[in-house]
């Protein structure tokens, strides 16, 4: 499997002929180095940031980032012009995929509700932006100026007060221009040049330089992901998080009507990101020579990467599925819940209604994941490995709090008491009682 013959392929498998417990065992996530090890590094790191603050985020910082010059961890807002010095169509692809990311999360907006559940009692919901937020931009083996705008746009359009945007800085000490650019579009407050657990710890307890936020979002690796979770875990840091997050994955489903050249693409643009992310093809009910063809495609289209080495990795552990028809199809992948999920069948917008898991569709052969990645307007920060079973990807709803409101005339109070001091009773919590009692003897007295 993979990389027989240095031939780049994925691992074959007929759901007709092989034992479903062989399938479940192949669509299976790679699995994760051990949580306790992984603990075990960033434990340390928290506590040596809660205990020494800038000093220690910017030992970390010259000992990963080798960014031995760097003097600050933080750069604050206004930045500079010379460092976001980018090309005009750099600056026009950001500004495009910007307006369209925003456009797309203000609709999302939603406006203030009123029900009256009985005569006189009116309850409301209305939302605010969480007003600190920091946004982790990863850095690694790809600089992700698009994560910058995925995570920043939303939180510009909720209002949030302080945006904190985070991400390792290169070993010079300096930022990635476009990230730059991004945090200035997105009115952010400052950038910390910190990344992995370091910069997690950093925004959620604060430093003398870095602000304390409210919540962390964004992807990361393992240790960014392990520090999330330590630090929404711990009450004295007042934070939350997003969601876990993992390696990247896409599940492409194929039909007969699907351009081999295509699918092949959408799989490889995924397979790139690294090593450990994973690519499922689910081929529907396709002959010997159009699967054959595909595999050609995967094959010749990987040799010619750049990053052909991530991507040999990556379909290692990736598979192909055959199945019989759409609906077989459609279950195993809600049966995944992939991250991304690429229709290209016959009249794919009938199989959306099919979807019950993924974080993110892409329907037909016109729309090649990356478009959603950079500037379609839907958000690229999604659940992983299988998440998107319970989790939604980063939306405008992350960055609010709903807050539900009670209002209720005389009339409301007599129309309810009976039921709130029968459950008080109950309860044996005669204070709650006693609190509509009071008033409903009040009203009689005539003096309310
Ligand atoms: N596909 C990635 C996001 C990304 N792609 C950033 C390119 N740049 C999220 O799974
Ligand atoms: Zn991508």
């Amino acid at each position: 499997a993979g990389t027989i013959d240095g031939r780049i392929e994925m691992r074959r498998f007929n759901t007709a002929t092989e034992p479903n417990s062989v399938i479940q065992e192949a669509l299976k996530r790679p699995s994760q180095r051990s949580s306790e090890k992984i603990m075990g590094i960033v434990n340390p790191i928290i506590a040596d940031i809660r205990a020494r603050g800038d000093a220690a985020v910017l030992e970390y910082t010259h000992k990963f980032e080798k960014a031995t010059s760097l003097t600050s961890p933080v750069l604050k807002a206004p930045f500079q012009q010379a460092l976001m010095n980018l090309s005009p169509e750099t600056i026009a692809a950001i500004d495009t995929s910007f307006e369209n990311i925003r456009r797309f999360h203000a609709a999302q907006a939603d406006k203030p509700l009123t029900v009256e559940t009985m005569p006189g009692v009116v309850c409301s919901r209305f939302s605010r932006p969480i007003e600190r937020v920091g946004l982790y931009v990863p850095g690694g083996t790809a600089v992700l100026p698009s994560t910058a705008l995925m995570l920043g746009v939303p939180a510009m359009v909720a209002g949030c007060k302080t945006i904190v945007i985070a991400s390792p800085p290169r070993a010079d000490g300096s930022i990635t221009p476009e990230i730059v650019y991004v945090a200035h579009k997105v009115g952010a407050q400052s950038i910390v040049l910190a990344g992995g657990a370091q910069a997690v710890a950093a925004m959620a307890y604060g430093t003398e330089s870095v602000s304390k936020v409210d919540k962390i979002l964004g992807p990361g690796n393992q240790f960014v992901t392990a520090a999330k979770m330590v630090v929404a875990n711990d009450t004295s840091a007042g934070v939350s998080i997003d969601m876990p997050a993992g390696p990247s994955e896409v599940l492409v489903i194929a039909d007969k009507t699907a351009n081999p050249a295509f699918v092949a693409s959408d799989l490889l643009s995924q397979a790139e990101h690294g090593v450990d992310s994973q690519v499922v093809l689910i081929a529907v009910d396709l002959t010997a020579e159009q699967l054959q063809s595909i595999e050609n495609e995967v094959d010749r289209q990987a040799n010619a990467l750049p990053r052909v080495d991530i991507v040999r990795g990556a379909i290692s552990h990736s598979v192909t599925l055959l199945v019989k028809d759409i609906k077989e199809a459609m279950e195993y992948s809600n049966l995944y819940a992939p991250e991304h999920l690429i229709l290209q069948v016959h009249e794919p917008e009938k199989i959306v209604e099919l979807v019950q898991n993924a974080g993110s569709v892409f329907v037909g052969p016109w729309t090649p994941e990356s478009v959603g990645d950079y500037s379609a307007g839907v958000n690229h920060s999604l659940p992983t490995y299988g998440y998107a079973k319970q989790y939604s990807g980063v939306n405008l709803g992350s960055y609010v709090k709903h807050i539900t409101s009670s209002n209720l005339s005389p009339e409301g109070l007599k129309n309810i008491g009976s039921a709130v001091m029968q459950l008080a009773k109950v309860e044996e919590l005669e204070a709650h009682r006693r609190a509509v009692s009071i008033r409903l003897e009040h009203m009689e007295k005539g003096t309310g």
